[in-house]
């Protein structure tokens, strides 16, 4: 009695992201998902985002160089297993990360794995980065990235390429490739005929298709994001990134099936699907 008892340290990774008030995407999807992954989570914020199930209403971004030492401070201490980002906001935040990653070793020189999402809209469209932003992930990031995960939407913004078939994502992912990263994942989500949801991931030489049954719901809200964290955790405990990706897919189709209504728009996807059930909780009487 009365010992202390000292936990083991769990896989540490960082998500460089923006916040959103209604925790539904973002840093919050992040640490949710880092959290029901079992490593620990740790967060670099770029900008402040006022957002609720309807929207975004306001977007305040942090300085470049808080960013970056946010990076650095975590990196130089505590120490990071995998890294992921989110939204960026602007090319001065990519620009000052990419300083960061090459001052502490994270990203494709092979030491902290590096997952890009590049995070350019909210599902309602409202813009997360500057137009101008777009050549700066083409340029700055994605040559350091481990894996690339843009969604449909971002492929056609990053490569100009309108995926409507199998072909056009083998295609769109030989384009992102082309830019520098190990990998690219050209998700299927957005592909709303396919009943399959097939991502592609292509490495310069082989095309892995993934397939999962697509689930019929409107709350998506942080998919993405939670998607690209699972893959991190992953990644951070020493997975290929083949099987780090399938890792993600299966997680996030199963936080699509357990997504949740919330304010009177779009509910999040749910990362607690991989906690124990509520059973294990104690109850308060608590309402609802
Ligand atoms: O899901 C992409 C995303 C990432 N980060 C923030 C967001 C969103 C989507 O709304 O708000 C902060």
């Amino acid at each position: 009695m009365g010992e202390r008892t000292v936990g083991v340290t769990p896989p540490r990774v960082m998500t460089i992201a923006g916040t959103d008030s209604g925790g539904g995407a973002g840093a919050a999807a992040d640490l949710r998902t880092l959290a029901a992954c079992g490593v620990h989570g740790c967060v670099a914020v770029t900008a402040v985002t006022v957002q609720n199930s309807l929207g975004v209403t306001g977007v305040h971004t942090l300085p470049p160089e808080t960013v970056a030492a946010q990076i650095v401070a975590v990196a130089t201490d505590i120490g990071l297993d995998a890294v992921k980002t989110g939204m960026l906001a602007t090319t001065p935040i990519i620009r000052a990360i990419a300083e960061a990653c090459d001052r502490t070793g994270i990203g494709s020189d092979g030491r902290t794995p590096l997952v890009v999402d590049p995070v350019a809209a909210s599902m309602h469209g409202d813009p997360l980065l500057a137009d101008n932003a777009l050549d700066a992930y083409r340029t700055v990031l994605f040559p350091r990235a481990t894996v690339v995960t843009p969604n449909l939407d971002e492929v056609r913004l990053l490569t100009g390429i309108t995926v409507g078939s199998y072909a056009d994502s083998r295609e769109a992912a030989r384009a992102l490739h082309a830019l520098g990263p190990q990998w690219a994942l050209v998700k299927g989500g957005h592909l709303h005929d396919d009943p399959d949801c097939v991502d592609v991931l292509y490495d310069g030489e082989t095309f892995l298709e993934l397939p999962a049954k697509r689930i019929d719901t409107k709350h998506t809200h942080g998919g993405g994001d939670t998607m690209a964290s699972a893959i991190t955790s992953a990644l951070a405990r020493g997975a290929s990134v083949p099987d780090a990706v399938r890792f993600g897919k299966e997680f996030v189709t199963n936080a699509v099936a357990h997504a949740y209504p919330l304010g009177g728009g779009v509910g999040p996807v749910s990362a607690f699907w991989r906690l124990s059930g509520e059973e294990t909780l104690p109850t308060f009487g608590q309402k609802g």
